[in-house]
């Protein structure tokens, strides 16, 4: 048998093939240079998850340096076994933080056998990156417990950058009119031509022309299904698919990609966690403890579940300017509490919740948590690590992404643990007539063709959104917020729910006495301002606040001083026709 080539002499062989098909037959070569793989370890636990073709893997750390990682492979077909071959001139014998630097996809471009590297889900080769970058972290993880800084470089020098972020000055007018170049649609003018002043952020939001690009160059130039075709357009629509998860990963600061489940939207992420981990976690002696302040998506989900299981509901109160009450919080907290689910911004009254004091109270007395992120992710930086969050949900329509994506964080240790929710092709390992063996995260709860021109779509928004800042497009809706509270304070019989501007997000509702808030949205629309008028799909908060209905103005990033201004001049046309009342 030849000699096991090194990295550098595979990489100046390739470098001279310039027919594909020669490199396919050197691949194949490669293979055959393995060195015997030991039989007793063909078994099933080491055989490499999302293959095809069967691969074994082991791995084993020399005693005296237990930070290497060597590593020994076979596989049954003969390309995949040069793959393998690659993987191990490329890894073996490094240390793991090596192998966790190391540009593998780069090196698979220079061998121009890039298509092979792509995330499929039946990508033995991508599997193997998968399981060995694992390995190498898990190594890494060891040997930081045992006196290494705990947090991993990436996250380390992520938290650098959001925390500079905030010593950056706030946004400006003027780099706000610039951005607003970047949203076709608030150019437009309403049936009556006046300008477009769009409120309604909390609702839904506006993209910009690189997430409608992004979603337009994927149908007209790549589109084919992930996970799925061995063939090059199918392995780029996947990795751009991958890419949209690590993107999302980077923006929750989460610490694995595959803690990243896409999903269409907040309200499935949330009913994904109250029927994969609520029916398998919880029972009828057991709590899950909500907020007055809660949007139907996560209160429902959870009444659902107490009809299923018979556990109990509980509400934790606000105070009369709607925020929690956080000693009473400490009252209804108890030992058969096993879930808190709250929402990190209030969709009505923009109070921002303390996700990381709340998330200290619910672990100390060992229940889980869910952040309902739908109206904080697009709003505010989020860090899952450093608020040891368990689940968190959000839209991607809410952050400038389409719409019918969104996603479910969840801390690996609890979404492995966790049955499949639906059932289908992608989210199995293998399918007899007797049953079924789920697939890894995060496929296991990605049943079907998901949405993949959303995803690639919301990944586009997040690297908007990344480029401006979250921490200044946060300040710059606070100061919106706090000249909405001003210039609407003087309008007689206008009342703002909620608490003070700084201690919200850029939501501003309010009552207008004697109209109905829909009137009052009517009269706003006539003047080209569009407000959300209604319950705001949370009735129990209506309730608790003695209201039928409201009326919301909510900003974004793109809105200007001018266009409060011109809410403010709105409402007071509006309080005139309404005079009387
Ligand atoms: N709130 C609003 O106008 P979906 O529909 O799944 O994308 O998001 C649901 C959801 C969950 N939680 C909160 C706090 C929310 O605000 C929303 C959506 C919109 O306030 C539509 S009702």
């Amino acid at each position: 048998m030849a000699a096991v080539p090194t990295l550098g002499e595979i990489v100046s062989e390739f470098s001279e093939l310039d027919d594909a098909t020669e490199r396919l037959e050197y691949l194949i070569e490669i293979g055959d240079t393995l060195p015997e793989f030991p039989a007793a370890a063909r078994v099933e636990a080491n055989r490499v998850q999302g293959c095809q073709s069967n691969v074994w893997l082991i791995a084993s750390h020399p005693a005296d340096a237990p930070e290497r990682v060597d590593l020994q492979a076979d596989s049954d077909a003969p390309m995949v076994k040069g793959l393998v071959a690659i993987l191990v001139a490329a890894f073996s014998g490094k240390a793991a933080q090596e192998i966790l630097d190391f540009k593998v996809e780069s090196l698979f471009e220079r061998l121009k056998l890039r298509a092979f590297i792509s995330p499929m889900r039946s990508n033995g080769l991508h599997s193997m990156v998968l399981f060995v970058r694992n390995l190498a972290d898990k190594t890494v993880e060891a040997s930081r417990a045992s006196g290494g800084s705990s947090v991993p470089e990436r996250v380390e020098s992520l938290k650098t950058n959001s925390s500079n972020e905030s010593d950056l000055p706030p946004l400006t007018q003027e780099e706000v009119r610039r951005l607003r170049d970047d949203f076709p649609i608030l150019a437009t003018k309403t049936d009556d031509g006046k300008p477009l002043v769009y409120l309604d952020n909390g609702a839904t939001t506006q993209r910009p022309r690189s997430v409608l690009a992004a979603m337009t160059a994927a149908y007209e130039q790549y589109f084919s299904n992930v996970h799925r075709g061995g063939h090059s357009l199918a392995a780029r629509t996947t990795e751009q698919y991958e890419r949209a998860r690590q993107l999302a990963r980077d923006f929750l600061r989460a610490r694995h990609s595959h803690e990243v489940i896409f999903t269409s939207g907040t309200t499935a992420a949330i009913n994904l966690v109250a029927r994969s981990w609520g029916d398998a976690n919880i029972g009828a002696n057991d709590e899950v403890l909500l907020t007055e302040m809660e949007h139907h998506s996560n209160i429902v989900p959870w009444q659902q579940l107490a009809q299923r299981t018979g556990c109990k509901l509980r509400f934790a109160p606000i105070t009369d300017d709607g925020q929690l009450d956080l000693e009473r919080w400490s009252e209804i907290l108890n030992e058969r509490t096993k879930l808190v689910a709250f929402t990190a911004v209030s969709n009505v009254l923009g109070t921002i919740n303390p996700i990381a004091e709340l998330t200290r109270r619910a672990h100390a007395i060992g229940a889980k948590v869910l952040v309902d992120a739908a109206q904080a992710a697009p709003h505010q930086p989020l860090d899952v690590q450093r608020d040891d969050i368990d689940f968190l949900a959000l839209s991607g329509h809410k952050m400038l992404g389409p719409t019918g994506i969104g996603l479910l964080y969840g801390k690996e240790s609890l979404i492995d643990a966790m049955p499949p929710f639906l059932g289908g092709g992608s989210m199995i390992r293998t399918v007899t007539i007797d049953g079924f063996s789920p697939a890894m995260l995060p496929a296991k709860f990605e049943a079907g063709t998901p949405p993949i021109v959303e995803a690639i779509g919301l990944g586009a928004a997040i690297e908007y959104l990344n480029a401006i800042g979250l921490e200044r497009i946060h300040r710059y809706e606070q100061s919106l917020a706090q000249a909405a509270h001003a210039a609407l304070a003087s309008i007689d019989g206008l009342a703002i729910l909620g608490p003070s501007p700084e201690k919200k997000g850029g939501i501003v509702t309010f009552t207008l006495r004697g109209a109905h808030p829909d009137e009052v949205a009517k009269v706003l629309d006539a003047n080209g301002v569009a407000i959300r008028a209604g319950h705001h799909c949370a009735m129990p908060l209506h309730q608790r606040l003695g209201l039928p209905a409201s009326s919301r103005a909510s900003f974004y990033l793109y809105n200007t001083l001018a266009e409060v201004e011109q809410l403010a001049e709105a409402l007071r046309r509006t309080r005139k026709i309404f005079e009387a009342k």
